[in-house]
């Protein structure tokens, strides 16, 4: 009796290099998906997991995600998946039908885990309960118990949660909404796979339970410690018992050949100062509330400003909320 599992997240595909990077990011990362189904197939697992940000944002062009599809298609075992924030349109997981990973859903090259599916996965004599739950807004607030802690049905011998949520170990900067890994201990899964937050935090044991976060498979994020970093897969072997393994891409270089140190440097109180601009406004719970437009006539108004200066103004913010809408928080 023996289940194989190999989990690996937020791979953002896309087709150009991110500011930070110095090689060519996206042969890069053809490179590190072709590793990852080599590994699959060495390991012989049964199933492919992968914690959400399948792509960088939900409107890959058709050509970057036609070559990836290829290979993920060789990957030749179920993947199991839920959608994070950048698979999505503003957030909404009720968008995934007009998204790229929808896409790949509908062809049948993958699996999307809806939020009341309970999926029992059984081989020789080996039963287990997989959940999944996309990214949304809701899900580091208040609420976060409908999400991270789940019940595991009487007779599966084992439970497995695969959360795009910003599951953490201890609290990150003020401002951002986050979830800890003892807030949810009484969760009846025997795993919570993470994604979303991309330093990870490895393999975490409270009592019986694992949390596992291996970090993005990429690093885009505009942190100095990601030179350092290794990306990784983890491998979950399920017999009497879990056991638990990471497995360093090969294909991913060395940190300083790929990542840029000066312009990390520069982007890192940017970064921060985004965050908590971007975290102030989502606090509210409800982004569609704020209007920024109202905000901006009053402002212009006290300031005396002339009626060019503020409808320009609203040109640009309009401008950079489209762009907010997919492309932003590149540290998730
Ligand atoms: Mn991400």
């Amino acid at each position: 009796m023996l289940m194989k599992f190999l989990f690996f997240t937020d791979s953002h595909i896309r087709g150009t290099t991110p500011k930070n990077r110095k090689d060519n990011f996206y042969e890069t990362l053809k490179l590190k998906f072709q590793e990852i189904k080599d590994i699959a197939q060495r390991l012989n697992v049964d199933y492919i997991l992968h914690g959400g940000d399948w792509f960088d944002r939900p409107d890959i062009s058709p050509s970057i995600v036609r070559e990836f599809a290829v290979i993920i298609k060789g990957f030749q075992r179920p993947i199991y998946t839920v959608p994070g924030n950048h698979d999505i349109y503003g957030h909404n997981p009720d968008t995934i039908g007009r998204t790229m990973l929808g896409l790949l859903e509908g062809t049948g090259i993958l699996n999307l885990i809806n939020y009341d599916d309970e999926i029992i996965l059984k081989k020789d004599s080996v039963s287990v309960q997989l959940t999944g739950k996309a990214y949304n807004y809701e899900i580091d607030s208040d609420q976060y118990k409908k999400y991270y802690v789940i019940k595991k049905q009487e007779g599966v011998d084992y439970a497995i949660n695969i959360v795009h949520g910003m599951l953490l170990q201890k609290p990150f900067y003020e401002g951002i909404q986050y979830t800890l890994l003892d807030d949810i201990k009484d969760t009846e899964a025997d795993i919570t796979f993470a994604g979303h937050y991309h330093s990870g935090f490895g393999i975490k044991q409270i009592g019986s339970k694992y949390f596992i976060n291996p970090g993005s498979i990429v690093r885009i994020s505009s942190s100095l410690t990601e030179i350092s970093r290794r990306p990784m897969v983890v491998f979950v072997r399920l017999d009497d018992g879990i056991h638990v393994e990471t497995i360093e891409l090969q294909t991913a270089l060395p940190g300083d050949e790929v990542l840029d140190r000066e312009k990390l440097e520069a982007a890192k109180d940017r970064t921060l100062k985004l965050h908590q601009f971007y975290q102030s406004i989502s606090a509210s719970g409800e982004y569609k509330k704020i209007d920024i437009s109202e905000l901006i006539e009053e402002i212009a108004a006290n300031d005396e400003l002339g009626r060019d200066v503020k409808e320009e103004a609203l040109r640009r913010i309009a401008i950079a909320r489209e762009s907010f809408s997919t492309g932003q928080d590149e540290n998730e």
